[in-house]
């Protein structure tokens, strides 16, 4: 009995031993599973489901495949792929959930999310979110033609990787008081998140909460995953 998380894959064309590292991953051990959850960031930038990239087609299938095995895969939304919509989903069988969501696994509760939301710190972040979050300017996109969309989108990505130089990395982590806040409201065991890729599993006593923060590693060179048995919560790092 097993239930897996992964996110922050970040899949591209441009990084072929991701994917294969996907594929295997969901080939040999996601099938296994009690349950997939995917925190956002599986693809380096998503512009639309009407994007007919090949690779967007072959992930489509994997997980299609996933589903045909009886494995329930959830999908949160990440800041790189928050446009992903219910034409991916229905296609490869994912359910899609809100950017928070209460748990519970073998008796333990937890609260699931991109992470993005807890770094309450990176104000021009934030601010930038709600305006991409926006429903109308998300549909005046969506209408755009995709070479527009995808030159907005390497833009944005552009502007990111500037912005980020200049930020401090304590900017760029969770806020501790938002951790708690967000423990306290829904009275949970942990926290599972990615997005800050600084894998580590915290163990957070204040206030008279004791809870545990899972934080899941980016794909960069190795895969990482979060386990959660009836027994345990580890993290997992593995070659592709
Ligand atoms: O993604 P990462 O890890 O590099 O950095 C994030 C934050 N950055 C982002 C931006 C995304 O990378 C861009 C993704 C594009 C997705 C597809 C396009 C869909 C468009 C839909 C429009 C409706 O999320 C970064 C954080 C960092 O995490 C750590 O938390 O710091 O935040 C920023 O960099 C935001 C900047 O501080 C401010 C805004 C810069 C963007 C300006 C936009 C320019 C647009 C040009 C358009 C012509
Ligand atoms: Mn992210």
């Amino acid at each position: 009995m097993a239930t897996l998380f992964i996110g922050d894959l970040h899949l591209s064309i441009h990084e072929p031993a991701i994917t294969a590292g996907f594929l295997r991953f969901i080939r040999e051990d996601a099938s296994q599973a009690d349950a997939l959850y995917i925190l956002g960031d599986l693809f380096d930038a998503w512009i639309g489901d009407d994007d007919p990239q090949p690779l967007h087609l072959v992930v489509a299938q994997a997980l299609q495949s996933l589903h045909q095995q009886g494995v329930p895969c959830y999908f949160i939304h990440g800041n790189r792929d928050f446009l992903l919509g219910k034409a991916f989903a229905a296609q490869s069988g994912i359910t899609l959930l809100p950017e928070e969501n209460m748990i519970e696994l073998y008796g333990r509760r937890f609260l699931v999310l991109h992470g993005d939301t807890l770094c309450t710190d990176d104000q021009d972040y934030q601010r930038f979110r709600r305006r991409v979050h926006n429903p109308l300017i998300q549909r005046l996109f969506l209408l755009l033609p995709l070479r527009i969309r995808l030159r907005i989108a390497a833009n944005m990505r552009a502007a990111s990787q500037r912005a980020n130089q200049t930020k401090s990395m304590q900017i760029m982590d969770v806020n501790p008081q938002q951790v708690i806040a967000r423990l306290r409201h829904y009275q949970v065991d942990g926290m599972i998140h990615g997005h800050t890729h600084r894998p580590e599993i915290h163990v957070i006593r204040a206030e008279g909460i004791t809870a545990q923060r899972a934080v899941l590693g980016a794909w960069h060179h190795q895969g990482s995953m979060i386990k959660v048995t009836p027994q345990d919560i580890e993290l997992i790092s593995f070659p592709f």
